[in-house]
Order: C-alpha cells, then structure tokens, then sequence
C-alpha cells in the first residue's frame, strides 16, 4: 500500500492537488474536512457536532476526528493506498493513525507539506468565500482563527513525520499544474 499525508495551512492547495494525485496515483482520497461536511449536509449529529467547531475555524475534537477516519477505512481496506487530506491536524490524529495503519501492516509513505505564506491564503480563503457558501471562509475574522489553529496544533505533526524522514516540503506558489509537477517528482523519488 502507499499511503501520503498531504499537509498544510488552510488554503495551501490540499483539496486541489488531492484531485491530481488520485487521478495519477489511484488512490483512495480521505478528506477530513469532506467527510465533516457530508455529515453536516445530512444534518447527522457529527455533523452537528463538528459544525460547532467548523464554523468558528476551531479544531473538531481529536477522538470524534480519530474514531471517524477509523470507521472509514475499515470500509476501504481493500484499497491500493490513501491519500489523506487534511489529517492528521494534531500530533495525537498523527500517532493514531500510525497504530492504525499497522493494523493493516502498512504505514505512510510520505508527509507532503505545501509551502504557502499567508498573505496568499487569506486571498485565497476570501476569494473561496464569495462562491463556496463555506461559513469559515466569509470572514477574515475566521480565517485568523484558522491559521492561529495551524501554527499552534497542525504545525507540529510536519515535526512529528520529519522524525521519520518522511517529510518533503513543496512550494505550494505557483500554478496547479507547476506544484503538482514538483509533488509528483517528489512523490517518484519516495514511494
Ligand atoms: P478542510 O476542508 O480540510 O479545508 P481547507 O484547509 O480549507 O483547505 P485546502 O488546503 O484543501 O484548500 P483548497 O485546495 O480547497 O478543513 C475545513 C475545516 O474542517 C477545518 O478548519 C476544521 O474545522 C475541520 N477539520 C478538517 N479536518 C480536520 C481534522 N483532521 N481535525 C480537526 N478538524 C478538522 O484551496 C483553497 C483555495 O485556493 C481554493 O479556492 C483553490 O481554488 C485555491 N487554490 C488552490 N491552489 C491554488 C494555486 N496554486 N494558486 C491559486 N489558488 C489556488
């Protein structure tokens, strides 16, 4: 199996390169932030939940965002590989889905971290916002917050996978197709 992390702050690209990846890769794409709203489209009540948090730009708690990726690839365990988009965001997802994975008897393969300063996100989130109906991308208030979550809780896991030497940073500036050719040269040389 090869399983990559696709890690960065709000905004970076995770969503869009995610689409490129799968298409090139064949893998199965687990997006945690997806996953929260299908629920919150369904009005579960994980999505409920989650919507408490999403909607501030705060963090869902780890154990509801742990306990949800688990159920999730117990359905998928067929699979050739998964990318994860979006998780882990905190060092404790990271460490679960280590021991998860080793269920499985596989492991990540590689952490790619897009590089994006944050003027260029705020545009970015902004300018989703007009279109996407995405409550926390509306205000910059919000996106403030996201960010402040990032550097605080999210940051640590690029520590957590560079312990392991699996870490390989991208420039997340430029267009689509530049970044994900340099994700897939990076990609070549690691799985
Ligand atoms: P996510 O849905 O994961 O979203 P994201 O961080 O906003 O986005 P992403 O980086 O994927 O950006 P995209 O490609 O769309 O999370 C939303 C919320 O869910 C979190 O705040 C949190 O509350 C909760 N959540 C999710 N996972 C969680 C977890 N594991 N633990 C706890 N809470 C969790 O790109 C953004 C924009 O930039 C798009 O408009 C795109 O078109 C544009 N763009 C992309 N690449 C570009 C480029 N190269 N140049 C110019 N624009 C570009």
């Amino acid at each position: 199996m090869v399983n990559i992390v696709l890690f960065g702050p709000p905004g970076a690209g995770k969503g869009t390169q995610s689409e490129n990846i799968i298409d090139k890769y064949g893998l199965n794409h687990i997006s945690t932030g997806d996953l929260f709203r299908k629920h919150l489209g369904e009005g579960t009540e994980l999505g409920k939940l989650a919507q408490q948090y999403m909607d501030q730009g705060k963090l869902v708690p780890d154990e509801v965002v742990i306990g949800m990726v688990g159920d999730y690839i117990t359905t998928k365990k067929d699979a050739p590989g998964f990318i994860f988009d979006g998780f882990p965001r905190t060092v404790a997802q990271a460490e679960a889905l280590d021991a998860l994975l080793e269920k499985y008897d596989t492991a990540i393969s590689c952490m790619v971290m897009l590089d994006v300063p944050e003027d260029e996100l705020k545009k970015r989130l902004l300018e989703r916002g007009k279109t996407s109906g995405r409550v926390d991308d509306q205000n910059e208030e919000k996106i403030n917050v996201r960010i402040q979550e990032y550097l605080n809780k999210t940051l640590p896991v690029a520590g957590f996978y560079a312990s392991q030497s699996k870490d390989c940073k991208i420039n997340g500036v430029g267009t689509v197709e530049e970044i994900f050719g340099n994700i897939s040269s990076a990609l070549d040389t690691h799985i």
